[in-house]
């Protein structure tokens, strides 16, 4: 029975107003509280107390009472602003950014929320849109945002969109948000006919220096650049025989006289390393030391590239004399789109919180890094995200890079509580018992369901073309851009050996780590088919066989989905009528999603195991003969398209025509 009220009146509403839907706006917090500058304080920390009959905020600049305002108005929304308030918070890490892969010609990559939301062909700027974004960003702690895709064009940097960058930057400047680019490696020649991009060549120097002068003159508090080099067929110092360090410092030397920084990813592709998962360590190590200081090195959660689950990336227990920035992904590039239900506070947590033992135990992930970058999930979407709970990602995102220690489920919490609006009539008490609490479950068990019908075990990149559906089968003239590279099934067994028999990864980890990955008895299950190529009939700790668990997982990760549907439908009576169809909708996408995944891998590693499924998985619904010639359809963005049904539509290879 409902406390309160017997017939709840969900408050309409349609996510376009993000986490800030339940709150009072900032500029009502502000003028309720006294402020006080008080430069003991941590720079951007903030005290929130209650004093001689006022609530007061005393910060160390003004960039903390701005988070201490935003902080009051969120315990306000969760109902913990009541008298006597003392709250006394600083930022763990001084740089905390967002990273778009947006394109000068409004596309995004990987982005699936609409075209980029800074809309670089229009002639102006969309001022309103990011003074949202840039309140949304401001709310959560977010303070620095690089505003194009890693894979840059040279554009960016001419006169012309330096101009309109530097208009996109006041407007951030005034939420406490710095601007940053990212840098194609060749500009010097693309945009001023130089002949080399060689680090070491005086004239190259001397061209960054005069960009890095210009760039300043237009924003003078400019945060400084983004480097993908070396990667993906990108350009970058070893085409001339430097090395990262190098072009990392080269480029630092520009930036310096300003204060800016270089973010250079080490995300890097030597195509002379047999396992992808060690190129990272192989090509880092060795530079260990040698970078400029105002030069982070920025590596991504995982070795491979954003999967559902990996292990944490061994080049944070690696560098001791660099520094290092945690490179996360808040789009879902490889776990449904903004079709998927998947909250990454849960992915998060576990890779910051991991130990990688480099200064003994208790070096966990989040103390070697001293900065935290998300690739957005923004777009021209009028909710940003394509999907109200995508929104919980970038949420959770700036909750963690604020507070790496705080929970998944604390910040699972806070985002719905402070998302979905309490029905009229209803109590606070029982909206938490009857949508909260269910909602917070599904939350934290959706990225477990995703790795389960996705990936399970420690399995990686199964998928195919855009990367949103399964395509095991798939085999590409680049081997580590192959599903079969990495899954390795074969009728002895299936998993990459990264043990000290096979790619010797286990041996980029410190110890006990090498030792515990190096045997499939002590490896963690949920990693096993990351470091062991094992035979099918491998015994399991629950005594079944490999076999049985891969398709046990598979079956489980579409129960889960099913269940998840279940308990939104029971929602409806207090959720606004347009979040409630669409994430039924999203749901129902999904459930057919996981199933095809389930089809598509289980049907083909049946191919290798010769196994029957075990009793207790329901058959497959699709024949793996009619899938392996499928591919799924996408639109001009590189969306999924599905049909009435909200069934993936797949379209046979065979009579494929591309639109012309
Ligand atoms: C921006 C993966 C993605 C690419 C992305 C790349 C990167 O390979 O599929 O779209 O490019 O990572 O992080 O540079």
């Amino acid at each position: 029975m409902l406390v309160g009220c017997q017939h709840p009146v969900p408050t309409a509403q349609d996510g376009t107003e993000l986490w800030l839907a339940a709150s009072r706006p900032y500029e009502e917090v502000l003028a309720s509280v006294q402020t006080a500058v008080d430069p003991a304080l941590p720079a951007e920390g903030y005290h929130i107390y209650d004093a001689d009959g006022a609530r007061h905020i005393d910060a160390g600049s003004a960039a903390g009472l701005r988070y201490g305002v935003y902080a009051l108005q969120r315990a306000e929304a969760l109902g913990q602003a009541g008298p006597g308030l003392d709250l006394q918070e600083a930022p763990r890490y001084a740089l905390r950014l967002l990273n778009h892969w947006d394109n000068l010609d409004d596309t995004v990559e990987r982005g699936y929320a609409g075209e980029s939301m800074w809309e670089w062909t229009s002639e102006e700027i969309p001022e309103a849109r990011i003074r949202h974004y840039a309140e949304l960003c401001a709310s959560i702690g977010i303070n620095g945002t690089v505003l194009n895709n890693v894979n840059a064009n040279p554009l960016i940097l001419d006169a012309e969109h330096i101009a309109r960058v530097a208009k996109i930057a006041a407007i951030l400047r005034e939420y406490g948000i710095k601007t940053y680019l990212s840098i194609k490696w060749t500009s010097p020649i693309a945009l001023s006919g130089l002949k080399s991009g060689d680090p070491l060549d005086r004239k190259v120097r001397k061209w960054w220096q005069d960009k890095a002068a210009e760039i300043y003159a237009a924003i003078p508090d400019f945060g400084g650049f983004l480097v993908k080099a070396n990667s993906e067929g990108q350009a970058g110092p070893q085409d001339y025989g430097r090395t990262h360090a190098d072009g990392a410092n080269m480029l630092g030397e520009a930036l310096a006289p300003y204060g800016g920084i270089v973010m250079w990813r080490a995300f890097v592709y030597s195509p002379t390393s047999p396992d992808r998962a060690n190129q990272a360590v192989e090509e880092f190590l060795p530079l260990d030391g040698k970078f400029s200081d105002n030069v982070i090195v920025q590596i991504k959660n995982g070795p491979i590239d954003f999967q559902p689950r990996e292990p944490f990336s061994p080049l944070f227990g690696k560098l001791h004399d660099t520094q290092m920035m945690m490179e996360f992904q808040i789009t879902q590039e490889y776990l449904g789109f903004s079709n998927h239900m998947a909250y990454h506070g849960t992915t998060w947590e576990e890779c910051l919180d991991a130990d990688t033992y480099r200064d003994g135990e208790g070096s966990t992930v989040a103390r070697t890094v001293m900065a935290v970058a998300g690739v957005a999930n923004t777009g021209q979407d009028p909710n940003f995200c394509g999907y109200v709970f995508a929104q919980a990602n970038w949420y959770a995102f700036g909750r963690l890079a604020w507070d790496p220690e705080l929970s998944a489920e604390q910040i699972a919490d806070e985002w719905i509580r402070q998302t979905f609006l309490c029905p009229e009539g209803m109590s606070g008490k029982a909206f938490s018992k009857k949508f909260v609490a269910p909602v917070r479950d599904i939350l934290m068990a959706s990225r477990e369901a995703v790795v389960d019908y996705e990936m399970p075990l420690g399995l990686h990149h199964l998928f195919g073309g855009t990367h949103y559906g399964p395509m095991p089968w798939e085999r590409l003239a680049r081997p580590d851009w192959t599903p079969a590279y990495y899954h390795q099934a074969g009728v002895d067994g299936i998993g990459f050996d990264r043990t000290r028999k096979g790619s010797g990864n286990v041996d980029q980890y410190n110890e006990p780590l090498a030792s515990r990955f190096n045997d499939p008895a002590t490896c963690p299950e949920e990693l096993l088919l990351w470091f062991h190529h094992l035979p099918w009939d491998y015994r399991m700790k629950s005594g079944r066989s490999l076999w049985d668990e891969i398709c046990l997982h598979y079956d489980a990760g579409v129960r889960r989905i099913e269940d998840f549907r279940a308990t939104w439908a029971g929602l409806e009576p207090y959720v606004a009528p347009a979040l409630f169809a669409e994430t039924a909708a999203k749901l129902e996408i999904q459930q057919h999603d996981a199933e095809w995944w389930r089809d598509a891998c289980v049907g083909y590693f049946q191919r290798f195991s010769e196994r029957p499924l075990p009793q207790d998985v329901r058959p497959l619904g699709q024949p793996i003969d009619s899938l392996v010639t499928r591919f799924l359809q996408s639109d001009r963005l590189g969306m999924p398209v599905h049909d009435a049904d909200r069934r993936p539509v797949l379209i046979d290879i065979r009579s494929f025509r591309r639109p012309q």
